[in-house]
């Protein structure tokens, strides 16, 4: 690269991900293969509409590259149709409420210090200034069971038009049969927001939503399912849901569809095809569960009591006296990186809330098995205990360097 000032850039943040834990559960290390195909010469084309109905010429390998993306997507998540345009997850959400919804139209939602997203519903984003968000929430933080007979009321009451599950900050597999039974009873349209657990869905390590018959799923193809940046749209069989969400992710919604990046959201989805992508997601649950163990031994306060999935909510301040904005300061010191996260009907502040958020999927990909994961674990509490002890806190970075190094980001350095 010629440009000096953005290749030291770049030099910069891969020795930071090569020295440091990634731990930020919506993170991930892609593959050489879906890098090369964000960096390839796709880039350069323009492709409004969709394969077969352009409106410029010279689509003869977009148009394969896109029908293969969309071919892929479907196999692996036993759907009828997809969309892979979307830039990201919260365009992909943005595209199906338009294509769904009238303005002022409901939608009943996972209340958002629950688990759930801005883009179902925060009054900061726009769209809650056009559709009504209404929530439900879980019934108990200490199992993370969704209230589904407080939904079901409010599904009576309000009659929404989507019924939306999913969450970023949840970490209990849903019972989506009694959404999808709900939903029937009101003639509400199901949308599952599996941004984050995608990769374990196409790996089968946790449920599919469609298999108990979820209309729609959107998601990110970053995160668990270990692709590049972007958004997807599934439809399990509906082929007019499917043809609005079209309409509404281009012209409705999006410009020209970055080539590049459907180029390497195909290569992501074959590798997520493959027997050792499904022994990766089985991986990331078993590396989660070993740090539940250790957060459980050490009496740390865990939103929902443990883990289902990939991630842990850990309440640092009601167990530690730690605000989450500190320890996710005194981890990054140490080569850990995570986030502060509110935790369920938080008392403190978004930008300083009571707990952490993170995640296995990144630190998987690295090789990283149950006793490592237990030992980071481990590592981490001692931080927090020791947050104003220098000495120890070096001692730490060290440990973390070493095991980085132990295991590289494969097929990088
Ligand atoms: N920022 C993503 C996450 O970390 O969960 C969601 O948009």
């Amino acid at each position: 690269m010629k440009d000096k000032k953005v290749k030291k850039l770049i030099k910069g943040e891969e020795k930071r991900q090569r020295d440091g834990l990634e731990l930020i559960p919506s993170e991930n290390y892609v593959s050489r293969d879906v890098l090369e195909a964000n960096g390839s010469i796709f880039t350069n084309k323009y492709s409004e509409g969709y394969p077969g109905k352009r409106y410029y010429g010279g689509q003869d390998y977009t148009d394969k590259v896109e029908r293969l993306a969309i071919e892929r997507a479907c196999k692996l998540f036993n759907c009828k149709f997809a969309n892979v345009q979307p830039l990201s997850g919260a365009p992909a959400n943005v595209a199906t409420y338009f294509a769904l919804l009238e303005p002022g139209d409901t939608v009943l939602g996972m209340d958002l210090s629950h688990g759930g997203h801005l883009t179902h519903g925060h009054p900061v984003t726009y769209i809650a200034k056009l559709f009504n968000f209404v929530r439900y929430k879980m019934k108990d933080t200490r199992t993370g069971e969704i209230d589904y007979k407080g939904l079901r009321e409010i599904a009576l009451k309000t009659k929404p038009k989507i019924i939306l599950a999913g969450f970023s900050a949840y970490s209990r597999e849903l019972n989506y049969k009694k959404f999808v039974d709900i939903a029937h009873e009101v003639g509400a349209i199901t949308m599952a927001d599996m941004a984050h657990i995608a990769g374990l869905i196409a790996g089968k390590a946790v449920r599919n939503p469609f298999d108990d018959g979820f209309d729609i799923i959107t998601t990110t193809t970053h995160k668990t399912l270990r692709g590049p940046r972007g958004g997807m749209i599934l439809v399990r069989n509906n082929e007019e849901i499917a043809k609005k969400i079209d309409k509404s992710v281009f012209p409705g919604f999006q410009g020209g569809p970055h080539m590049n990046n459907i180029a390497a959201k195909a290569v992501a989805f074959g590798e997520a095809l493959t027997p050792a992508f499904k022994k990766y997601a089985r991986q990331i649950l078993k590396n989660a569960k070993a740090m539940e163990k250790v957060f459980h031994k050490h009496k740390i306060r865990m939103i929902g009591g443990g883990t289902d999935n990939h991630l842990i909510l850990a309440d640092v301040y009601g167990s530690l006296g730690v605000s989450g904005k500190e320890a996710q300061t005194v981890l990054d010191e140490v080569g850990i990186t995570l986030n502060m996260n509110m935790i369920a009907d938080d008392t403190r502040k978004p930008m300083d809330p009571s707990g952490i958020r993170f995640g296995t999927p990144a630190i998987t990909t690295r090789g990283f098995k149950e006793k490592e994961c237990a030992l980071v674990a481990e590592l981490m509490i001692e931080t927090l205990r020791n947050k104003d002890n220098k000495k120890k806190k070096e001692e730490i970075r060290k440990k973390i360097k070493t095991l980085a190094k132990k295991f590289p980001i494969p097929n990088y350095f």
